[in-house]
């Protein structure tokens, strides 16, 4: 959602989604099949932690394959989505939706062959994004970001697209 809706895309059929439904776990295999057919274009999954966990064993798909595809992990230790619903609508009454018991994501993708690479501050980014983004084989970049930042404009369950939350 984040990626959607800031990324400043430039051309068509430059962005994949699973859409309305946003099945979790989707982006790395979905990453793999671009980079299959893209060849030498550089490819980034823009994932959540808790999806990456999701799918994450497709790394060794990814390495296995020299499909060099980079995954950009935004890392705020939740199910945001989720936790943001709680948040909004249940009076902040967090239920299974606290992720701060995760794999080392560097370590993971060290122990699938991949390259890992961890931001924890913002003054980080840039390097970081840069030394991901040009690696030559499979690379995550570990994006640790704030816990309860909230995605906006979001459409409360039940609700029409005239009823939509912008902040
Ligand atoms: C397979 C699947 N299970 C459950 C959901 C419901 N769901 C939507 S968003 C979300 C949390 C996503 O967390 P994360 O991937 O960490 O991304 P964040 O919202 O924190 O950016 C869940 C459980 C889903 N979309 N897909």
């Amino acid at each position: 959602m984040w990626a959607a809706q800031f990324y400043p895309f430039k051309r068509s059929r430059q962005w994949i989604t699973s859409g309305g439904l946003g099945a979790m776990g989707y982006g790395v295999p979905a990453a793999i099949g671009a980079q299959l057919v893209l060849g030498d274009q550089l490819v980034v999954a823009v994932v959540g932690d808790g999806g990456f966990q999701m799918t994450n064993q497709e790394l060794a798909t990814a390495v296995q394959y020299d499909l060099p595809i980079k995954v950009l992990i935004m890392n705020n230790g939740y199910l945001g989505m989720v936790r943001q619903w709680q948040e909004m609508f249940y009076e902040r009454a967090y239920s299974e939706v606290d992720l701060s018991v995760s794999p080392d994501f560097v370590k993971l993708a060290e122990a699938y062959g991949a390259f890992g690479i961890r931001a924890t501050r913002p003054d980080e980014l840039a390097e970081v994004l840069s030394a991901g983004l040009s690696h030559k084989g499979v690379a995550v970049m570990d994006i640790v970001v704030s816990e309860e930042e909230n995605v906006y404009p979001m459409v409360p369950a039940g609700a029409g697209l005239h009823e939509m939350v912008l902040k």
